[in-house]
């Protein structure tokens, strides 16, 4: 069974995706998802000019070979735009692969290891009444986990507050919007909204928080402290994380657990992190960090620390991702949770799925491979809009992390 052709198809059903369909000999084709935020075009360029063309007559069953071969074979490796394309490749390969097989993927990667995927929404909003109301509409629909986000006094925006109830999207712009930014702010707002959290919703509900690359080590490690009484799954992202051993210091103040790696691209990126249990949750995802293939690897590592899984699934990632999530979800043993914020009708029609939502899991298809398909002329309706992320300064002009 050879690979006879490969699309690279972009659309932008209210916001941009970039999907590779792979079809082989036999007639059977399987879909990889390739977004990468703001940067669509780049991965995009990539596909069609250097790994489409080396596509064409390879087996299509040589999934590992495949991604070897785009991996080591190019020499300019790693990066969020070369490992969405190879990710993209490797998930539509493992597509194949169920459809061929007649199973859903995750058979082929071990059967399930529980019964449903844990999901958790995002609660975003201005003010500390208005996301205790977000988060009791999670609650009424069955969710288990929430993010809760809140617009910080003092500042005119802040990352994580949609404009929109129930649904946030932060590339909103052709050019980058400017966000302002206050660290002493910020430190002395967050553990006033968890404590009235916790009021309101006892201490059963697990609840997490995204930091979003924003504050230093020591800063870290002050905000986890004055977490600790609220109990938190997680704190996301709290600091840049170029620096792995930064993490040391966050860890030797603080036992609010730790999430990060939702920008990570391979296993090179967290291996120190991991290895040294500096992280409670790696959050790399199916398509930034190389496919089904190596997010496999990433999480087996994880699994020797104690470490267990926690995918980024904002709606930048598409149902194509999402599904491949799931199914990897469903069958690793070190599962720990999944973003999932939800899709707008507009995508869910381009990407038909069979996924579904039931009490707080997360359920993927039944049907042969990954359980979702792309429709080409739902798609075509829908062209390319530039959009961007924000980028964030100090109150005094500075740029800072965002
Ligand atoms: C998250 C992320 C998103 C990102 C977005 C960038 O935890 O879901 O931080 O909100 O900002 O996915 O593309
Ligand atoms: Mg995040």
């Amino acid at each position: 069974m050879k690979i006879v052709d490969a699309r690279v198809i972009v659309t932008c059903p209210d916001r941009n995706f970039v999907t590779l369909k792979i079809i082989t000999s036999s007639g059977v084709y399987g879909v990889g998802d390739a977004t990468l935020n703001g940067r669509e075009l780049s991965v995009a360029a990539y596909l069609s000019e250097h790994v489409v063309p080396a596509l064409i007559g390879r087996d299509a069953s040589r999934i590992e070979d495949t991604w070897q071969y785009l991996y080591r074979g190019a020499y300019w490796r790693r990066g969020p735009v070369t490992m969405s394309a190879v990710a993209a490749v490797d998930t539509a390969l493992w597509d194949i692969k169920g459809k061929v097989a007649g199973l859903p993927v995750y058979q082929l990667l071990g059967g399930r290891s529980r019964e449903g995927v844990t999901v958790y929404g995002h609660a975003n909003a201005a003010s500390t009444d208005e996301v205790l109301s977000e988060i009791a509409d999670y609650v009424e629909l069955g969710y288990k986990a929430v993010r809760v986000q809140t617009g910080v006094p003092g500042l005119e925006s802040t990352y994580g507050v949609g404009k929109d109830r129930m649904f946030y999207e932060p590339a909103d712009a052709a050019l980058p919007t400017e966000n302002a930014w206050s660290t002493a702010h910020y430190l002395e707002h967050v553990p006033t909204v968890f404590a009235r959290v916790r009021e309101e919703f006892g201490p059963t509900l697990r609840l997490l928080h995204d930091v979003h690359h924003r504050l230093t080590p020591i800063e870290a490690a002050r905000l986890g402290k004055s977490l600790e009484p609220y109990h938190l799954t997680w704190m996301e992202d709290p600091v840049p994380a170029e620096l792995q051993e930064g993490f040391r210091l966050i860890r030797q103040h603080t036992t609010t657990p730790i999430a990060v790696g939702e920008v990570f691209n391979t296993i090179w990126d967290c291996r120190q992190l991991i290895t040294e249990q500096l992280i409670d949750y790696v959050r790399a995802t199916v398509v930034h960090a190389g496919g089904i293939t190596h997010l496999r690897r990433i999480f087996d590592l994880a699994a020797l620390h104690h470490v267990r899984s926690g995918s980024h699934g904002a709606t930048d990632l598409s149902p194509v991702c999402m599904a491949a999530a799931l199914h990897l979800d469903l069958a690793i043993p070190n599962f720990g949770l999944q973003e999932y914020m939800r899709h707008t009708p507009a995508t869910d029609a381009v990407f038909p799925h069979g996924y579904h939502f039931a009490d707080g899991y997360l359920h993927p298809s039944e049907e042969p491979g990954l359980g979702v398909d792309i429709d080409e002329e739902e798609a075509a309706r829908y062209p390319y809009r530039p959009a961007s992320l924000p980028v964030n300064r100090l109150q005094d002009g500075t740029m800072h992390d965002w």
